[in-house]
């Protein structure tokens, strides 16, 4: 098949899974076009199969707010033309679904047939698509859209409940490529490795997200200041975002900077989170929660909140702790107990990696986009 796929190419979870399906689906034989204002941080722009398309964005004089959105369907509709393409395929649905709307109509004028999916991510639904100024035009996206995923059961429910739609919305959870994120075998290494961080006898707790207000970073740096107290311990916290500068703040006010790594953004997360004993992922909401499930397939259980998908992946007591939003003493309790008895922990690492292989690996979840767009290219 040849498929496009547009998505944000920035650091955000949509983004990281619409480019992780793209290099899947190349290495399955079909060719992938990623159509997008800048290439997806993960693409190297040397992977076979792979191909993108920029789209630029005239800012003419007039344009107070150049028009990325009509740009966008330009460009997928010549993609679609010139490199024959069977589907389009949209990660976020805001304004994604829109310009592939415009695109497969600006087609069928000319008699050509582009089929488009999308897939809800999080925060299209939950918070932008609930603006009142997107909220219509979000519904409309969505309903015109020939087949509609979502990343976890939650988001499904929360997109019927509060947008209305009766476009069927079919449910492919996200995954993980379970080779690529995979615990360090080599002790030798993953001991030299961590060395940069902790020293054999500290506990290594990671945290990795976009540092958005939604990621509660100040909770994670809380926490492990508690954890901290209790033992010997060290925090790494990967990736960056507006809230980067609190959690500096807070860690020097809290006299715990010393423990505290921010490495920024990182290209290669799977070569961090296996060093760490512990995640820590307390946010807000998460719709899915794919920080967790990559560390999860590193065999680094997460703690987490009850909130939105996230016990679809985490199971409390069995792969991970899940905890109340806010409830930093019981993440911190929860961390502690667990990194005092190695044995919990031993079997929980082995847990939250099982999951991942057993239930969100890319062989197992890839197939069903797969077969989805066949059903969709079937169809009438
Ligand atoms: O919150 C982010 O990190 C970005 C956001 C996005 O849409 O780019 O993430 C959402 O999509 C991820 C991938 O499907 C999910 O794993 C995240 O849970 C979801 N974030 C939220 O729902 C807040």
């Amino acid at each position: 098949m040849r498929i496009g796929i547009t998505c944000y190419p920035t650091y955000g979870g949509s983004g990281v899974v619409a480019t992780e399906l793209g290099i899947e689906l190349a290495a399955l034989g079909h060719e992938v076009h990623f159509i997008s204002y800048s290439q997806p941080f993960r693409l190297t722009g040397r992977e076979t199969g792979i191909f993108y398309h920029e789209v630029p964005v005239s800012n003419y004089p007039l344009f107070e707010f150049p028009p990325y959105d009509l740009a966008l369907a330009s460009r997928m509709a010549e993609v679609a033309e010139y490199y024959h393409l069977d589907i389009l395929h949209v990660h976020y649905a805001i304004p994604h679904s829109v310009s592939a709307l415009l695109a497969r109509q600006m087609l069928a004028e000319r008699g050509k047939r582009l089929p488009f999916v999308t897939t809800l991510h999080g925060t299209d639904i939950t918070l932008v698509g609930m603006d009142h100024s997107y909220l219509p035009i979000t519904r409309y996206g969505i309903q015109q859209s020939d087949g509609v995923t979502s990343i976890s059961n939650y988001l499904r429910e929360v997109t019927i409940a509060n947008f209305g739609t009766t476009r069927p919305i079919e449910v492919v959870h996200n995954f993980v490529n379970c080779d690529v994120y995979q615990p360090i075998r080599d002790e030798e290494h993953r001991a030299a490795a961590r060395a940069k961080f902790a020293r054999p006898d500290e506990a290594l707790l990671v945290h990795l997200s976009n540092f958005r207000p939604v990621k509660r970073v100040a909770d994670v740096v809380r926490a492990f200041s508690l954890v901290a107290d209790a033992m010997p311990a060290q925090l790494l916290m990967i990736g960056d975002g507006p809230d980067r500068s609190t959690a500096e703040w807070l860690a020097h006010t809290l006299n715990i900077h010393d423990r505290v790594h921010f490495v920024g953004k990182q290209d290669r997360v799977n070569e961090l989170l296996p060093l760490g004993d512990l995640m820590l992922m307390p946010s807000e909401m998460e719709s899915f929660g794919l920080a967790a499930l990559e560390s999860m397939a590193c065999q680094v259980p997460a703690i987490g909140t009850w909130v939105g998908g996230v016990p679809e992946l985490i199971d409390d007591g069995e792969n991970g702790l899940l905890y109340k939003v806010g409830d930093v003493d019981g993440m911190a309790a929860g961390a502690i107990a667990l990194l005092q008895d190695r044995t919990r922990l031993e079997a929980m690492r082995r847990a939250a990696r099982k999951t991942a292989q057993d239930r969100f690996c890319a062989t197992r979840i890839v197939p069903r986009y797969v077969e989805y767009y066949e059903r969709l290219l079937a169809a009438k």
